[in-house]
């Protein structure tokens, strides 16, 4: 990514440049873990470094409302995790403004101007939006624009955990090493410092504790067996893997392994695990990143940035509560309303309109896809947004269509989206719902 590199220090000295002229900035970012992530980073930066004020808009999709009101301001604008799509909207802004857009999307077209300052992986490289994130793009541009500071690298990777990517891939494995990110090897489950230990052994994630997997009393009585507290005595509360002693944990996994005698793998049940203490609050990325989507979907990230600047989580742990019954609302749903998922040769439409709220229905199909609910390739969400428009959200299982690109050419003029090579978004008027379905199946079967 050499290319990539050269962008940097050139732009960054341009933005330097730029900000002798400007003392106020508007801000975007996109809801999600990676979005918040890019937020406090850069947020983080312009108070610090740049010294200069900001308004912090943090929304789901920058589409035409937000581009409306981009335009309707006179501020010089930045962009993160999104905008590299957009750019043809832009146009009359960049005319006018000084843009950044800091994005790891596909672009969707490449204009020069004196106003963009346009830093984006992808253009040099395809696919390169899942081998880093927005955060790590805001983190990288602003390292060469002076900002040295190790918690923004460790904020960075947390966003590259919320879009699912490897921390070992070139780009991140470099913010890695400035990070004060730990990496150990331990048991893999999600949720060390998050689930109560029996929770964790009933559901396991990707494998399986046979006897115990699905059955929460059979993992309470395995914890017994294992003479590990279920509760802790002083707080009243359950205890959490990151509670056990060294001594406890070792009984843990050996117990598990003998439960898993007879099957392929037993000793199968490690993964790295990544963790980062920010102030008192000790997570590992996966429950970090889970915390700041949690804050998006709930319409709190403000919520989601405080937590990551003071290190204070009662409030962010609120939302996480709410935003867990909602899903869990949304999942049941789902399970008693199989027959409204219209089911093509390759995919499984998920009609929720109303049903579900359009800003959980990606994560709505992402668990779809993830449990044998559904057996298709593609799993396509469908919500009501508003009066006139319904979102639309699809993950794939892997295949060879790129799912961000076939989502951008299935809206064309209808409205917009697009996404990387798994997952998609976007948000399309009402009536055409099934000219794209009509559409989406042609790419599929193209
Ligand atoms: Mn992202």
């Amino acid at each position: 990514m050499k290319e990539f590199k050269e962008l940097l220090s050139k732009e960054a000295a341009r933005f330097l440049k730029w900000q002798e002229s400007v003392d106020e900035w508007i801000v975007y970012s996109h809801l999600d873990a990676d979005g918040i992530s890019s937020a406090a980073i850069l947020i983080n930066y312009l108070k610090e470094y740049a010294k200069a004020r900001f308004r912090l808009r943090i929304i789901q999709q920058l589409d035409e409302a937000a581009i409306k009101e981009i335009k309707e301001d006179e501020r010089p604008v930045i962009l993160c995790d999104f905008g590299s799509g957009q750019i043809s909207l832009l146009k009359e802004v960049i005319d006018k403004r000084k843009v950044l857009i800091l994005d790891h999307h596909q672009p969707e077209e490449e204009i020069k101007s004196e106003n963009l300052i346009h830093i984006n992986p992808c253009i040099f490289k395809r696919n390169a939006g899942s081998i880093i994130s927005a955060s790590g793009v805001v983190f990288l541009f602003l390292k060469e624009c002076g900002l040295d500071d190790p918690k923004m690298a460790s904020i960075a990777l947390i966003g590259a955990e919320g879009d699912g990517q490897d921390i070992k891939s070139e780009l991140n494995y470099e913010i890695f090493k400035q990070s004060d990110v730990s990496e150990r090897k331990d048991l893999n489950v999600y949720g060390h410092n998050l689930r109560p230990i029996h929770k964790i052994l009933e559901y396991p994630g990707s494998y399986e504790i046979p006897g115990v997997t699905g059955d929460e009393t059979k993992a309470v009585m395995m914890l017994n067996e294992l003479g590990i507290k279920l509760i802790d005595e002083e707080t009243g509360e359950f205890r959490t893997l990151s509670d056990l002693s060294s001594d406890e944990k070792q009984k843990l996994i050996s117990g598990i392994i003998i439960k898993r005698q007879g099957l392929n793998n037993p000793q199968d049940i490690f993964k790295t695990v990544y963790e980062l203490r920010i102030g008192d609050l000790n997570k590992t990325l996966e429950e970090w990143s889970s915390m700041l989507n949690a804050c998006g979907r709930m319409d709190k990230p403000s919520v989601g940035v405080e937590m990551l600047v003071e290190g204070e989580e009662k409030e962010a742990n609120e939302v996480l509560k709410k935003y867990r019954n909602e899903l869990a609302k949304a999942v049941a749903w789902l399970n008693e309303n199989k027959n409204k998922i219209v089911l093509t040769d390759k995919a499984a439409y998920i009609k929720a309109y109303n049903e579900i709220p359009y800003k959980l229905i990606g994560t709505v199909c992402s668990i779809a896809a993830l449990t044998p609910l559904i057996d298709k390739e593609f799993v396509v969400g469908i919500a009501e947004m508003n009066e006139n428009e319904l979102k639309v959200s699809i993950r794939s299982r892997g295949n060879g269509v790129n799912v961000g690109l076939a989502l951008r050419e299935a809206v064309k003029g209808i409205g917009q989206g697009g996404g990387h090579e798994h997952v998609g978004g976007a948000m399309i008027k009402k009536n055409y719902e099934d000219s794209f379905i009509k559409n989406f199946e042609r790419l599929l079967n193209s």
